[in-house]
């Protein structure tokens, strides 16, 4: 009798199977030999390019394929080939530059103590420098915290970056965001929220205002593929699609969210791009590791909108090179092998092959335009850590906790502070040990 009750099973005489829950798992472990032959990545300059205007359901393919424009050959193919000169590819390269020098000293630093936390986007660049590039510069975006490119391509000084990082003297935020989650009303560019997903329908609603305001700038957003399983998003996509929102929702899949694989946000069951389906809205799945593709995608989506034609969900199918976070360890959950195995390789590589292929660069000049990437960074992290650094002090004074927020600081508040600073003062009458003119 014991028994019975333990296992559940079903009634006698009733013959119905007794149901099963299947729990994803990623095909590869620590240890594993990592095999992506089971991916079908197509061949460059295949998939159809329809007008921007039409309707969802005439291009349905391209939700489950793969656009790609860059061949093994190094050569542009195809109808999605954004046909850009060799002085736009050229800056292209050098925000890829930038960024890989930034995310290199950046986790250096963090692991030097300078600041607590810091996230990379190394394989995932072409995501957020070729996509935005493709906007216009006063097109509002609405970032997730691995779209460091969308900064550096708007021009946004390096220096603001690094305050914010080390939430010193010079961050505008007055470390009041977790490193790197950056804000910029002058570049368009949408505070960073840790909550996940939260910026989708934000984007939605501000595409919304726009068209209601009869203004012409779009919005865009990038989100994880594994937060798309945050209802947030379901959300977004709705009122995107119900009110043909100006808004493009890119997706990127990088195919890990810490270390949950892309399995747990439905990734065995269907593309990410083909959600747009169910939805009613156009639905694009791009080669996330070429740039030209991943332009020519942003591109045709922020047409789509401007003509009012119509949202577009894009997914961007790429590899996290790297660790989740500077708090993360890969080796501990996936194999090793997964990023030489990744059969997309790596967007910076692809770019300057494509353009040495073009007789338009060569490995002597990238060497010197990484190397000028690499001593921009270190020049402006040495000016930003004369504002200080995590733990030094040079912070914003401890008060200035309670401002910002209420116009005029409420009375309860007022005590609150009040008696903050006085506590503060009684505990450490000489300040805090290395703090500067803090309190
Ligand atoms: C609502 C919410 N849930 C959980 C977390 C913790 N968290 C931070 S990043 C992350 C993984 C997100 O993965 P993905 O969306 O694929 O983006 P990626 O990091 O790969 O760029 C999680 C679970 C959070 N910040 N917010
Ligand atoms: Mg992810």
């Amino acid at each position: 009798m014991a028994e019975k009750a333990q296992t559940n099973p079903p009634a006698p005489g009733d013959n119905r199977p007794s149901l099963s829950l299947h729990v994803p798992e990623p095909k590869f472990r620590p240890g594993d030999a990592a095999d992506f032959s089971h991916i079908d990545i197509g061949e460059a300059g295949k998939q159809p390019r329809p007008d921007e205007t039409c309707d969802p359901s005439e291009m349905r393919d391209l939700a489950y394929g793969l656009i790609r424009v860059l061949g093994d050959d190094n050569r542009a193919h195809g109808p999605w080939d954004p046909k850009l000169d060799a002085e736009t590819l050229r800056n292209m390269l050098r925000h890829f530059a930038t960024v890989r020098a930034f995310d290199e000293r950046m986790f250096r630093g963090q692991r030097q103590g300078k600041t607590s936390f810091y996230m990379k986007c190394t394989g995932e660049e072409a995501t957020s420098i070729a996509t935005s590039m493709a906007l216009a510069s006063d097109d509002m975006v609405f970032p997730s915290y691995r779209q460091q490119g969308v900064l550096i391509v708007r021009g946004y000084p390096m220096i603001e970056m690094i305050n914010q990082i080390y939430s010193n003297k010079g961050d505008k935020l007055k470390g009041r965001q977790l490193p790197i989650m950056y804000s910029s009303r002058e570049h368009s560019f949408f505070t960073i929220s840790g909550n996940l997903a939260t910026q989708t329908p934000q984007a939605v609603g501000w595409a919304m205002a726009s068209a209601i305001k009869g203004d012409s700038r779009i919005a865009a957003t990038w989100v994880g593929e594994g937060s798309t399983a945050e209802g947030d998003f379901h959300s977004a996509c709705t009122f995107a699609t119900v009110y043909n929102a100006p808004v493009i929702l890119n997706v990127i899949n990088n195919q890990w969210a810490i270390s949950s694989f892309s399995g747990f946000a439905g990734a065995e069951r269907t593309t990410f791009a083909a959600r747009a389906l169910g939805y009613g809205l156009a639905g694009l799945r791009v080669d996330g590791n070429d740039p030209l593709a991943c332009y020519a995608a942003e591109q045709w989506a922020a047409n789509r909108a401007r003509a009012n034609a119509g949202p577009t969900l894009i997914e961007f199918f790429t590899y996290r090179a790297e660790g989740h976070s500077t708090s993360d360890d890969p080796s501990g959950y996936r194999s090793a092998t997964e990023r030489e195995e990744w059969p997309l390789g790596d967007p910076v590589n692809r770019l300057k092959n494509h353009l040495i292929e073009l007789g338009e660069w060569d490995e002597d000049r990238q060497a010197a335009m990484d190397l000028e990437a690499a001593e921009t960074v270190k020049k402006t992290t040495k000016e930003a850590e004369a504002n200080g650094i995590l733990g030094h002090g040079l912070h914003h004074p401890f008060r200035t906790m309670f401002e910002d927020v209420f116009e005029e600081l409420p009375w309860h508040l007022k005590e609150q502070a009040e008696q903050a600073v006085h506590e503060r003062k009684t505990k450490f009458p000489n300040g805090l040990p290395n703090e500067g003119k803090g309190a």
